[in-house]
């Protein structure tokens, strides 16, 4: 890799790991990344050379490969291993303070116009999810959300774009709102919808349908019948609701990979 810029990196790097754990988590390093104003697709496959492993978070080399592989696309470089090292400008995060930073801005890209709006039958589902997993205070903590998240297999810096989106008092937690704003952004991502960077007026909080307590009835209406069926009932929307995401992430994988056999 080229060391022109490893000053750069180092800045980078220490104002995201602070106390030198070695180790920058996937929400932060995405949230980082996604500053390069590069679209997700590019973010995405960055992520997974610079995490080769899917371990989930970026080490301090991990960051440096993903600051270097930002640079090259922006300089219109192919995001391969051998190109690492290629000479190029430095990466652009939009930051001017650090050494070597350029200053001027990537134009902003219009958002899609794309309707959010949250059907009343999706909202029963991403409800059903929010009570399963359990929520104190009717807020979930962000480690139980991100292992659902993750099971989208969606990259990290899309998932850390909807975190953003969604956790929108900043508190770390997601309340049945912010959940289903979370929830409903990585379904659509699934449909092959882009993630807008800004939340989308339908995904305003008046805009949600009403929460609607109590589980999902997936059977038609017919009374379900003892405390086992009831048991079992209760746990259907989460393993519907994950199956559903499983199968649409591998449908949208594999149109990706029929445009880009190299994917
Ligand atoms: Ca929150």
């Amino acid at each position: 890799m080229s060391g022109r810029y490893l000053t750069q990196y180092e800045v980078y790097y220490k104002r995201l790991d602070p106390d030198g754990k070695n180790q920058i988590g996937a929400m932060e390093a995405a949230t980082f990344l996604k500053k390069s104003g590069l679209p997700d697709e590019s973010l995405g496959k960055i992520w997974d050379q610079s995490d080769p492993e899917g371990r989930g978070y970026l080490d301090r080399t991990g960051f440096f490969v993903a600051c270097k592989f930002v640079a090259l696309v922006q300089d219109h470089q192919d995001l391969l291993a051998c190109n690492l090292k290629n000479e190029s400008p430095a990466p652009n995060f939009g930051d001017a303070t650090a050494p070597g930073a350029k200053t001027a801005k990537l134009p902003n890209k219009p958002a899609p116009s794309v309707n959010f709006l949250v059907k009343p039958e999706e909202k029963r589902k991403y409800d059903a999810l929010f009570n399963q997993l359990q929520p104190v205070d009717e807020k979930l903590p962000g480690d139980k959300v991100r292992q659902v998240m993750m099971g989208s297999k969606l990259p990290m810096p899309i998932l850390g774009k909807i975190w953003d989106l969604s956790d929108v008092d900043r508190d770390g937690c997601l309340d049945r709102y912010e959940f289903t704003v979370a929830m409903h952004l990585v379904y659509r991502r699934l449909q092959g919808d882009n993630i807008p960077d800004v939340l989308p007026l339908e995904l305003g909080p008046s805009k949600i349908p009403q929460s609607l307590s109590g589980p999902v009835n997936l059977n038609n209406g017919v009374p379900a019948a003892g405390p086992r069926v009831k048991k079992i009932m209760l746990r259907l929307p989460v393993v519907f609701l994950l199956m559903f995401l499983s199968l649409n992430s591998l449908r949208w994988r594999l149109r990706r990979w029929r445009r880009c056999p190299g994917w």
